[in-house]
């Protein structure tokens, strides 16, 4: 039998010795390993007398600890100072500038997007979603469009065979609107509600001003006592914030939508020239949204008594808003993947929107 005492006085040198984890692992396989010196004596034991068994037992197992607990404290103690090495060779000086050569761009889309967020959430909004594929209750009957509607035609919507029904109602849609996340949101939340549903939507259509997939943002406000002047006032300041402009002149025209009663289109004023559009000056005036006062068959369809709340809407066009802003004049390149076109309309990952920082950051596009 081996001197236990300097068997250990060995084991523990190695393991102090141990500069890394790999030589740290040698002295660990060479003691208790599967052929390890510790291991070994354990295996002899079997041919000992039962007395010295118990007793070489005993002494094998308060070995085999401490050297567990040696090998512990080691691994500890270079594990932490690899990742001191590691910490002191990968320093990172945070205040050197941005590289140049950072050639990732924000698509004016998402661009848009941020800015809406911007400044409805700082007038209290919150953001809602829901799926892009969605039931015809979600996306038409509960939103005042009957089985026989104009906008239900085959011509507008993608429809989605379902699986388990031959039944044509019984298909899905891929989203028209995302007026749909205002209804699952009126089935969910109790009043008071103000959110905005940004996303996605889809419409078989496709020229200089329409994509088969398209971007909204829409909004809806409910509570006791909204009135329209709620909603005048809260899209005036929503144009002013987004052209970031101290004054526009606003007016709305009537108009008709299935889901408002009454409806109306609201434009700004602006001025038209063969070459320009300046916004918030001159005598023409330009189209920019829809809203209106929630129909109360759409309240009810939500689950909310007509004669205790109303509410407001409106939707609004991303794309069209990306066009106005920012000069695009054709809607099909914003999904044709250009490299070049992103980098002449796209902006730098650095130019955030809020409302305190500057929403568009004039001129830190990346033209
Ligand atoms: C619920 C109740 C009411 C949403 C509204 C409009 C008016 C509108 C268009 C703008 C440009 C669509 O992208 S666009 O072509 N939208 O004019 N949208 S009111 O009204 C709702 C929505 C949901 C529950």
């Amino acid at each position: 039998m081996e001197d236990l005492e300097s068997l250990k006085a060995e084991v523990l040198a190695a393991i102090a010795a141990a500069q890394d984890l790999k030589a740290w692992d040698d002295a660990r396989v060479a003691a208790l390993g599967k052929k390890g010196r510790v291991t070994e004596l354990m295996k002899g034991m079997g041919a000992l007398p039962v007395e010295q068994k118990i007793e070489m037992g005993k002494k094998l197992n308060v070995l085999k600890s401490e050297i567990e607990a040696a090998l512990e404290n080691r691994r500890n103690e270079l594990a932490e100072k690899e990742l001191n090495e590691k910490l002191a060779r990968e320093t990172i000086d945070v205040t050197l500038p941005v590289r140049d050569e950072v050639q990732g761009r924000i698509h004016p889309v998402s661009k848009i997007y941020e800015e809406v967020v911007a400044i409805f959430g700082e007038m209290g909004f919150d953001v809602a979603e829901g799926p892009d594929i969605e039931d015809q209750f979600h996306n038409f009957n509960a939103l005042n469009m009957p089985a026989n509607h104009p906008a239900r035609q085959m011509q507008d919507t993608f429809y989605i065979p379902n699986r388990n029904s031959d039944d044509f109602d019984d298909s899905y849609v891929v989203r028209t609107h995302t007026s749909p996340v205002q209804i699952r949101t009126m089935e969910s939340r109790r009043p008071p509600i103000r959110i905005i549903a940004p996303g996605r939507t889809y419409r078989s259509d496709y020229d200089a001003t329409h994509t088969p997939m398209f971007h909204q943002v829409e909004g809806l406000v409910i509570d006791k006592n909204i009135t329209m002047a709620h909603l005048k006032g809260c899209l005036y300041d929503f144009v002013k914030a987004f052209f970031e402009l101290d004054e526009i002149p606003v007016r709305y025209r009537p108009s008709y939508f299935p889901f408002t009663e009454p409806s109306a289109e609201m434009d700004i004023g602006c001025l038209k020239t063969k070459t320009e559009l300046k916004i918030g000056a001159g005598t023409d005036w330009l189209e920019i949204l829809g809203c209106g006062m929630v129909h109360p068959n759409v309240l009810r369809a939500g689950g909310i008594d007509p004669d205790e709340y109303q509410g407001f809407a409106f939707g609004v066009g991303i794309d069209r808003l990306a066009m106005l802003k920012y000069g695009i004049p054709d809607l099909r390149t914003f999904f044709e993947s250009d490299v070049r076109w992103l980098k002449h309309y796209g902006f730098t990952p650095l130019d955030f929107s809020s409302m305190t920082g500057g929403l568009s950051n004039n001129g830190g596009s990346a033209r």
